[in-house]
């Protein structure tokens, strides 16, 4: 292992030392490094600073003694399988086996597998420079409230077989008293999915005005045990009006097999507005009536009133259901829908796939969605979220979280710790606690900074208290535990509520993640350290419980809105391993992140990058049927989008308070192909051909000579095709103000992602259809990913492409609802009205009620603004 090279003799080797020759015959006389050293003739001597430098004494012909000096070069070539190692005690070091050898089958060091029908758990460790292995017996998730008989095993472990204990006839699930979260999971519908065997599922869900810190949370959190009691949401510990279902937050989750029939009575107990349940995800095929779009597919739900939702579980994958009225979803109307099939793509990656592991992240503020709202479009105020929740819960630190990062002793590390904290780190006044936390000047310029837009278009300045000082129990309310046994992969299943522009960043400590699905289509699996998510996605992903058993912070850190231009908004989940103590990890909550690592979707990024990969550069694992991979499409859209300053008249009133005469509280319109859209004045399902003649869309708009460049153009804008074509959409962001970024939700259909490019930051529609005049604009037609939620590079392109074979009216929109609520919004009309569905019989109608429209009608039936005779299609042909 070691080569030796004389490299000079009596001289000093680096800056080693003077060398004496000695007088005597038997000893060579050193000084290194001050020491004297006396080396016996004929012997060698080395330091222990470098072993690799070996001093020699030798006697000349002369009989003179001599000091020789030896450099000791390392051969490090090893075998394949073993790596080279240096030693701490000698000049060399040695090839160490990078493996186990088991039952003669080699295994890396780290890896984990399983043996004796499951039932044993091996581990290749590493101790002491030797692999070895480690087995012990497989631990089993803990079974609660299962019949004896119903019990069955499976992979070595016992589980609840819900279809015998349905057989055996479970209480009906209205008599079961379904208080929170815990309770659905005695549903029927909960259960081991098998081909054939579809049931259908009843849910009730009662919406009404709540509270965060209810009385039903009792003393939490200073109890903690108090912050599970039904009917308590404690939110981020901070106080607020909510709307919930069932209350709950998240909703009740709705966890069924593929092809069960679900039925939702939805009760509005609202105190003042109307409601509406949209089931995101699910296509609605031959029930386009119960999409749950209020002016497209129904009339809200009145206050007092019920509407039974019924539609068939026809597509499987991680869903979810919320509001789609005004703001109820960020203010809490929202839960998952799960979708199981008896085999499932990828399942081989996994060992669990549990309803304990659904993470649902929403954007989180401390007023009502609608005040804010009101304050961010009518007099400026802020509209960036301060916090994010996690399954409805999490701690907020508030403005400490940007002292934290300035001052890493005063962060509370432990729930417990709260008292400790606020002795040295007075919440009241942040500013006043030491010198090194930020002082008030620094405090208002960074809160100052917090409310400048990034164009440097006039923002107001936010007070300090909006963005909420942390109360005491903003910062002892529990974190939301996921709990895993070290050996098991496990699936989990993450969707994004959020309603504001706050894309989740999602990362687990000493973890990767591996990517297996997203808006319920399997993907060739990626494993990544990041994953962005953005609000109305859905993304599985698979994490191997193979690290030390411990406390991992599972990560979610805010972008855009939330990033550190703004409010830093984080919040933290615990991946709690089985046998660690019950515990938060040692590591500070905090904003920050100093890891690295392979990065999905990430946020304004092209396609093409070392260290990230796109949603288009993704996979499909489906084995669908892929219709949309000709050559050309059928019909091609643009639709480009910015922010636009214009006197639209929801906000600005010319000549009062017009958009170029405020300084404070200007509002930029975001609108597609500069079209605002106005919601129908009935339900376009129902009222079918009645509303045509308001239909508007660019070319129809540009045919009447209206130029919505100019104007500010409010209609109900439409795109029509007609069934069994391939339809493409190039989503443009322009992207001149603001450095923003948006997603596009597309009801009643999956799309394939084609493509998507950043060119810069920001570009025109004009150079885009260039682009693609010239065949640069790129796409990957083939295994190309299917998703119904998609962002857009700010300053580039989205490709989507899909097939009409759902008829029905079909919303397309931002699903930031603060944008989809001002018009960034459109609809498409799949069909004919023939070729659509009838509504189910005595479906609720609201004619009677007169809108606007039929009164503008009565007084000016002859000037409609934007009215068009008949609605065509601007197909742009190649
Ligand atoms: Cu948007």
């Amino acid at each position: 292992m070691m080569v030796k090279v004389l490299l000079f003799t009596i001289l000093c080797y680096q800056s080693c030392a003077e060398i004496i020759q000695t007088q005597t015959d038997h000893m060579c006389e050193l000084i290194l490094d001050t020491k004297i050293l006396f080396i016996p003739a004929n012997e060698t001597w080395s330091s222990s600073e470098d072993p690799c430098v070996v001093y020699k004494c030798l006697k000349t012909f002369e009989n003179e003694n001599k000091i020789e000096i030896e450099k000791i070069e390392c051969n490090i070539t090893c075998p394949e399988d073993y790596v080279y190692k240096n030693s701490t005690k000698d000049c060399c070091g040695s090839c160490y086996a990078t493996f186990c050898m088991l039952d003669d089958v080699k295994h890396k060091i780290g890896s984990i597998w399983k043996s004796d029908n499951n039932c044993t758990v091996n581990e290749c460790v590493y101790n002491s420079d030797e692999p070895y292995v480690t087995s012990y017996k497989k631990s089993c998730p803990k079974i609660n409230s299962c019949e004896l008989e119903s019990i069955e095993v499976k992979d070595c472990c016992p589980y609840c077989n819900s279809m015998k204990s349905m057989r055996k006839n479970l209480p009906l699930i209205n008599e079961v008293k379904l208080t929170n979260r815990d309770k659905y999971r005695l549903h029927p519908c909960l259960r081991e999915c098998v081909e054939g065997q579809e049931l259908t599922c009843y849910y009730e869900f009662v919406v009404e005005n709540f509270q965060t810190m209810s009385k039903a949370c009792y003393n939490c959190p200073s109890n903690m045990t108090d912050c599970y009691k039904p009917h308590c949401i404690p939110a981020d510990g901070m106080m607020r009006s909510i709307t919930v279902v069932n209350r709950m937050m998240p909703g009740p989750n709705i966890e069924v097999c593929v092809n069960d029939t679900i039925i939702v009575d939805v009760k509005n107990h609202l105190m003042s507005e109307g409601t509406s349940i949209h089931w995101h995800g699910l296509h609605q095929r031959n029930t386009p009536y119960m999409d749950g779009v209020p002016q497209i597919t129904q009339c809200a739900i009145p206050v007092g009133q019920i509407f039974r939702y019924t539609f068939r579980a026809d597509n499987s994958g991680t869903h979810f259901w919320h509001s789609h009225l005004g703001m109820q979803r960020g203010d809490g109307v929202y839960g998952a829908i799960i979708v199981r099939k008896a085999e499932e793509l990828n399942e081989n990656l996994y060992d669990y796939d549990l309803s304990d592991h659904i993470l649902i992240t929403i954007d989180w503020t401390h007023l009502p969605a609608t005040s804010i709202f009101t304050s961010h479009h009518h007099s400026g105020g802020s509209n960036k979220p301060p916090n994010i929740l996690i399954n409805g819960r999490g701690k907020y630190f508030g403005n400490l979280s940007l002292a934290i990062t300035n001052n890493d002793e005063m962060v509370p590390t432990t729930t417990e710790s709260f008292e400790e904290f606020e002795t040295t780190f007075n919440i009241e006044n942040v500013e006043e606690t030491t010198t090194e936390s930020i002082n008030q000047d620094e405090h208002q310029e960074v809160i100052n900074r917090s409310s400048r837009s990034i164009s440097g278009a006039p923002a107001p300045v936010q007070p300090p208290e909006k963005l909420g000082n942390p109360s005491q129990e903003s910062i002892l309310v529990p974190f939301e535990v996921f709990n895993v046994v070290k050996g098991f992969r496990y699936r989990f299943r993450h969707i994004n509520a959020g309603f504001l522009n706050c894309p989740i960043q999602l990362s687990i400590d000493n973890h990767t993640i591996t990517v297996i699905s997203s808006d319920g289509n399997a993907l060739e699996p990626v494993e990544a350290t990041f994953l962005t998510t953005y609000a109305g996605e859905r993304w599985d992903f698979i994490v191997n419980a193979n690290q030390e058993v411990g406390n991992y912070f599972i990560r979610a850190r805010g972008g855009m809105d939330c990033d550190e231009r703004f409010t830093s908004a984080f919040q933290m989940a615990v991946l709690h391993y089985q046998g660690a103590p019950e515990e938060d990890p040692k590591e500070k909550p905090s904003y920050d992140m100093k890891r690295e690592g392979l990065a999905l979707n990430s946020l304004n990024t092209g396609s093409g990058q070392e260290t990230s990969i796109t949603a288009a550069e993704l996979k499909s694992y489906e084995k669908k049927e892929n219709k949309i991979l000709k050559p050309e499409p059928d019909y091609k859209f643009f639709i480009s989008y910015d922010f636009y300053g214009k006197d639209n008249p929801l906000f600005h009133v010319e000549n009062l308070y017009g958009f170029n005469q405020v300084e404070i509280g200007r509002i930029y319109t975001p609108q597609l192909n500069h079209i605002t859209m106005q919601m129908p004045a009935k339900p376009a399902m129902l009222a079918k051909g009645l509303l045509d003649s308001t239909f508007c869309n660019e070319s129809s708009l540009l045919s009447q000579g209206i130029n919505c460049r100019e104007v500010f153009c409010h209609c109900t804008h439409v795109l029509q095709v007609p069934l069994n074509a391939v339809v493409e959409m190039i989503l443009v962001d322009e992207g001149f103000t603001y450095d923003a970024n948006h997603m596009f939700h597309l009801h009643g259909n999956y799309f394939n992602v084609i493509g998507m490019d950043r060119l810069g930051t920001n570009v025109t529609i004009q150079e885009v259809k260039e682009l693609d005049r010239m065949g640069r604009l790129r796409r990957k037609l083939i295994d190309s990913p299917q998703k119904d939620t998609v962002t857009v590079p700010d300053g580039g392109y989205t490709i989507i492409r899909f097939y009409t074979d759902n008829p029905g009216m079909w919303f397309l929109h931002c699903h930031i609802d603060f944008h989809a609520e001002v018009g960034m919004a459109m609809m498409l009309k799949i069909g004919d009205y023939s070729e659509m569905p009838s509504p189910p019989k005595n479906f609720p109608t609201c004619f009677d009620v007169s809108s606007d429209e039929d009164r503008e009608k009565r007084s000016n039936s002859n000037s409609l603004k934007f009215s068009i005779f008949l609605l065509f299609i601007q197909v742009l042909l190649y």
